[in-house]
């Protein structure tokens, strides 16, 4: 391949090639061998106990174990018990005695997990000695109950998003043509899929764009047969399908006036289209909602707040036993940019926080995790620390939007895992996985630290053979349900998980994964946007370095660079009180130059490019640097990556090998952008002395 930014860029659509025989992900054939070779008992009925014989019986047929009867010697029993119990719904105990391993779980979900963890394990669930990775045996229990993924696929293909906005893997494998897929190879492939998201731990999954476009409203109405179908080839796995519909539904799909939520009109019709959704699906999940975003219609057309939004669905959806996920990511995307005192940071704080306790208690608001868009790095969003008596789920973004398209290596495990631990109140308070799996701290009328909800990703699956376009970045997928059902889990031992079940057990190939991946998430911010700036991608796309590309929009996303420093003061004292959202010690922290850390600063303050950070590197140096090391490191990452040709299958090595040519182009690409720009406004050297253009 050439520098040619239009060749390097490759053939990125997918091809629909999948084969129901071929699973070029984690759970391929050999990922089963430990346990196809034992003998193994499988007791309980219900559909998720079928399930589990159904794996059970495939493995032990293709690797010359047995499945034993209730009478017969066993090296593995898995049985649904009622002395489970005390794990929950989801959760399962394993023990081992007398040379047999025995998962119990009260449910058939529970013993589903239970077949993943143990396969997760390989021979080392069965070794004698207690098993090598100490964690085999215990208790299991998800500290999330909601671990949902929301895919942004559409049913046509939109002219300027394609078919999955922000989507880089290919099409949708929901959808085709206007319509919901019905091949069997097409149904094969999502419940292919739904075994993969199992295997992680997610059970909840939106199959439609947030973004809800006429043909995609009427998945609520002509097209429910259509999701039905989805819904059973989900079911098999023991995941929920939502929905995501649009607030002007009553209007659009249902012809009335008007879509104001406190019209009984409007309330006796999304109760009718519930009713018929349940019909259709009886164990739906419930609906995704984006109101007064970026154009989506929602209560304020009818000078209604989203407390009154989120409600008029949640009654509609309750008396089936749904919930409806609303979403935070509610500002203004028409600011004027001259106006320096208006702060899309602060948008979500300033609508929903007065909100708090007004919503029903089937109503989940979903938050980014930031306070922006889903940039490399934001501090964590102040509103799930400011809706004791909300339940809140946390947003992350699977799909690569603005961290590499998919193109780039860059496992967010670290980041998810960083976000899931921050702690709003100190080194002693809870974690914002605490609080969003209702562990949070307990307020005056808030009850018991608050209700459950869970952690939300948008996906990054499509048709691509792959699944993922870039056959490295199923580790986000693979990382985000294990993360959703253990924050506290390493992300490094996450993505060893991932690469032991994918590629099997070659030390040589889990090592180079770790070396090109545990880090790549900061590597991939050490060449792109600074010290927390954000942006300063292309318009539009969001792919690749476009420094001033937002600076002079109605986006709301500014750096102010100019000759004298960057960066965005968001301090009380003397910007846009940002800081402010944060309750203590977090407030104070960030509001001063002293303590605010090094990789936020330019997020919370506006400072003059010499300033010095706590690293003792000035701005100007630090960027100059970080950019110039970091597309060397992408250098080192093609050669590592080359050793390995041989050790992995061949189609995944090229498709790899060719994304990792385009990463190290347009590394370059972010380097010579951003240390140019920052010479040009800055005037300060490279002390280092790299060349600048
Ligand atoms: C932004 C994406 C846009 C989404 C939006 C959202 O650029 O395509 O519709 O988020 O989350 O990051 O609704």
């Amino acid at each position: 391949m050439t520098g040619d930014a239009a060749d390097a860029r490759g053939p990125i659509a997918a091809s629909p090639t999948w084969s129901p025989t071929w699973s070029p992900a984690w759970l391929p054939d050999g990922a089963l061998a430990a346990l196809g070779r034992r003998r193994v008992r499988v007791a309980g009925s219900g559909p998720l106990v079928g399930t589990v014989r159904a794996e059970v019986a495939a493995a032990t047929a293709r690797w010359g174990g047995a499945v034993v009867d209730d009478e017969a010697p066993a090296d593995l029993i898995l049985a649904v018990a009622a002395d489970a119990r005390p794990v929950g719904p989801e959760g399962f105990t394993v023990e081992r005695s007398a040379g047999s391993l025995t998962v119990r779980a009260a449910t058939g979900y529970g013993l589903l997990q239970g077949l993943w963890h143990v396969v997760r394990y390989g021979e080392a669930a069965f070794a004698a000695d207690g098993g090598a990775p100490a964690r085999v045996v215990g208790a299991f229990a998800p500290a999330e109950p909601i671990r949902m993924l929301d895919h942004w696929d559409n049913m046509v293909v939109h002219p300027v998003m394609g078919q999955v906005e922000r989507g880089y893997a290919g099409g949708s494998l929901f959808f085709s043509d206007g319509r919901v897929r019905d091949g069997a190879a097409d149904l094969g492939r999502v419940r292919a899929y739904a075994r993969l998201l199992s295997a992680t731990g997610v059970n909840a999954v939106a199959v439609n764009n947030v973004n809800v476009g006429p043909t995609e409203a009427r998945l609520l109405t002509e097209h429910l047969p259509g999701v039905a179908r989805l819904a059973e080839a989900f079911r098999a796995y023991g995941i929920r399908l939502y929905l995501s519909v649009s607030f002007a539904a009553p209007m659009t799909v249902g012809g009335l006036p008007t879509a104001d939520p406190l019209d009984p009109a409007v309330q006796r019709w999304w109760s009718a289209a519930t009713a018929a959704v349940y019909a259709a699906v009886p164990d739906f999940g419930g609906y995704v909602v984006k109101a007064d975003s970026e154009g989506q219609p929602g209560p304020f057309a009818n000078g209604r707040d989203h407390a009154d939004g989120a409600n008029l669905l949640a009654r509609a959806l309750a008396p089936h036993g749904g919930t409806v996920f609303w979403r935070a990511f509610v500002y203004d995307h028409r600011q004027d940019w001259r106006d320096r005192s208006t702060d899309r940071a602060r948008a979500a704080h300033d609508h929903f926080a007065p909100l708090d306790g007004r919503f029903d208690e089937n109503v989940v608001l979903q938050v980014k995790f930031g306070p922006m868009d889903f940039q490399t790095r934001e501090p964590v969003s102040p509103v799930i620390a400011a809706m004791p008596r909300t339940r809140v789920a946390v947003e992350l973004q699977v799909t690569q939007e603005y961290t590499g398209q998919q193109k780039h290596v860059c496992y967010l495990g670290t980041q998810w895992s960083e976000v899931l631990g921050f702690r709003f109140w100190g080194a002693d308070g809870p974690s914002v996985a605490d609080v969003v799996g209702g562990r949070g701290p307990a307020r005056a009328g808030a009850g018991a630290g608050g209700r459950a909800a869970g952690v939300v990703g948008v996906s990054n699956v499509g048709t691509d053979e792959h699944w993922t376009g870039h056959p490295l970045a199923q580790a986000n997928l693979y990382a985000f349900g294990r993360l959703a059902w253990d924050p506290g889990l390493a992300p490094e031992a996450a993505l060893d998980e991932w690469a032991r079940l994918t590629f099997g057990d070659d030390d040589a190939v889990v090592a180079a994964l770790h070396r090109l991946m545990d880090d790549s998430g900061r590597v991939y911010e050490s060449y792109t946007a600074p010290l927390g700036v954000g942006f300063m991608v292309t318009p539009g796309s969001h792919d690749g370095p476009s420094v001033d590309g937002y600076e002079y929009s109605q986006w709301g996303t500014y750096h102010f660079a100019d000759r004298d420093g960057i960066g965005v003061d968001r301090t009380l004292a003397t910007g846009t009180g940002y800081a402010g959202q944060y309750p203590s010690p977090w407030r104070e922290t960030y509001e001063s130059l002293e303590t605010c850390p090094d990789e936020l600063l330019l997020f919370f303050h506006h400072v003059p490019w010499e300033h010095r950070l706590r690293s003792g590197a000035t701005v100007a140096q630090h960027v100059y640097d970080s950019r110039w090391d970091g597309h060397a490191r992408t250098v080192e990452m093609i050669a590592e990556w080359a050793a390995l040709r041989g050790r992995v299958p061949d189609d995944v090595h090229d498709r790899v090998a060719a994304r990792l040519v385009e990463q190290e182009r347009s590394a370059r690409e972010w380097r010579d952008q951003v240390r140019t720009y920052v010479y040009r406004k800055s005037g300060v050297p490279d002390s280092r002395g790299n060349p600048i253009c």
